[in-house]
């Protein structure tokens, strides 16, 4: 398995519509392995493949110590309304508060290409709706208002430096920060 590069705001592949997934094969298997390792690492509970520079219309989320793949995503049931933080992989240190359904049902296929559904309430609720959005290139800080909008954007201007290429490495020294912070909780 492999660290994969993360994008980070301003990489077009981000704002991309992403392709489904017509058949899965041992290579999109192996990508999910390496989404999954490059999630861990970064301390997410989510990825998905344009975060990792790839148009395929999957996911990989792990919430609950559940770990699953979604190929070919689609909510088929969202109901009732919370705001909740947000963060995301591709925007670091930047949070944000976001109206989401706080139960959804998503319909999707498995990493063996068959059918299943998962309901999500919570935070999985959350993800799976901040997942299926990056597969249609929108980000959470699409939803902020105007004046919280801006103030992200300021600070990631401040920030953005630190990641040439848009691209956010996952080098040792960010691994041991991610971790240390972890363990002096
Ligand atoms: O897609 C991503 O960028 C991953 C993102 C998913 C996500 C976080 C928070 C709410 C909804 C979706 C992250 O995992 S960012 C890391 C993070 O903020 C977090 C980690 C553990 C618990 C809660 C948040
Ligand atoms: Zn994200």
């Amino acid at each position: 398995m492999s660290l994969l590069d993360i994008h980070v705001l301003g990489s077009p592949v981000l704002r991309a519509e992403t392709r489904p997934v017509a058949e899965v094969t041992d290579e999109h298997r192996r990508l999910i392995d390496d989404m999954f390792e490059t999630m861990y690492t970064a301390k997410g509970i989510g990825l998905a493949a344009p975060q990792v520079g790839r148009e395929e219309r999957l996911a990989v989320i792990d919430v609950d110590d559940d770990p699953f793949v979604i190929i070919n995503p689609e909510i088929v049931l969202a109901e009732g309304k919370i705001k909740g933080e947000e963060g995301c992989l591709s925007i670091p240190d930047i949070y944000g508060d976001v109206e989401r359904a706080s139960r959804v049902i998503v319909r999707a296929l498995d990493r063996h290409g068959r059918p299943f559904e998962v309901e999500g309430t919570e935070l999985l609720a959350r993800c799976l709706q901040h997942e299926i959005d990056h597969l249609h290139g929108k980000l959470f800080i699409d939803y902020l208002s105007m004046l919280k909008r801006r103030a992200a954007l300021l600070k990631w201007e401040s920030m953005k430096g630190d990641f040439p290429s848009l691209i956010r490495k996952l080098s040792a020294e960010e691994i041991a920060k991610l971790h240390g912070e972890e363990e002096a909780l």
